[in-house]
């Protein structure tokens, strides 16, 4: 098994269990040397691209909450439009015991946007919803408003089906990070600036010294 503890906001211990864990669950806990990359388009296309593809990351957690085969009974909000769409569960990291730590995800029903990468002024309604209905379904039903939300997609994701992270603005929350976080609203702006914003810039991330991607970039000579 793999895992993590921390301290919670109320002063409680916060254990969190990974079992069975897999050798990228125990590296992610293991502090490590991090290294920065400056990915551009080109580097996408030829190193990243061919990794995702090459790698087995499972996303069937995130299909089995789409398909009400798990946590169904967590749902916060849906869209069930099967392209515009998505589902609002609480995110793992929170036990929904207090507000200060508060994390929920947003899963978007269509299955072909892997990531950031991937979006274009196509996914500006979906966009659109996930920042719309999003704050309405965490206002009404835990009373905190859009202004003290931070919305949010990871670039890298640990999974590659879009998905958007809604924290508390005062939670410090693990991955919000300037290198690793877009704000939802900005990647909408974005996208109205320039359709195919991001087939065009470079994206910069952390790459922990053992990741097999770092190893990818470094023999292409990008690092
Ligand atoms: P990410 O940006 O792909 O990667 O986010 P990260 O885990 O490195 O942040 C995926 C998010 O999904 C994380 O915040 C996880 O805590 C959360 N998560 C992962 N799994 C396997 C589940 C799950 O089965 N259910 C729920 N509700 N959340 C999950």
């Amino acid at each position: 098994a793999a895992g993590a503890v921390g301290l919670e906001p109320g002063g409680e211990i916060k254990a969190t269990v990974v079992y069975p864990a897999t050798e990228k669950h125990l590296q992610k806990y293991l502090r490590q040397e991090v290294h920065l990359v400056r990915e551009t388009w080109e580097d996408y296309k030829n190193i990243t691209l061919p990794f995702i593809q090459s790698q087995s990351f499972s996303i069937q957690w995130v299909y089995n909450i789409l398909e009400k085969k798990a946590e169904a009974d967590r749902i916060i909000h849906e869209n069930p439009d099967p392209c515009n769409g998505f589902v609002l569960v609480p995110d793992f990291k929170w036990n929904q015991n207090q507000l200060e730590d508060l994390y929920l995800i947003a899963l978007i029903h269509r299955r072909d946007v892997k990531s950031l990468r991937d979006l274009t002024a196509e996914h500006l309604p979906l966009l659109r919803n996930v920042l719309q209905e999003g704050k309405e379904a965490i206002a009404k039903r835990f009373g905190v408003p859009g202004s003290q939300l931070r919305i949010y997609l990871h670039y890298q994701p640990s999974y590659y089906h879009l998905h958007v992270h809604f924290t508390a603005l005062g939670y410090d929350a693990p991955g919000s990070s300037a290198e690793r976080a877009h704000l939802l609203e900005d990647v909408i702006d974005n996208l109205l600036l320039d359709a195919e914003y991001y087939q065009k810039r470079a994206l910069t991330f952390a790459l922990r010294a053992d990741e097999p991607l770092l190893k990818k970039f470094r023999e292409a000579g990008r690092v």
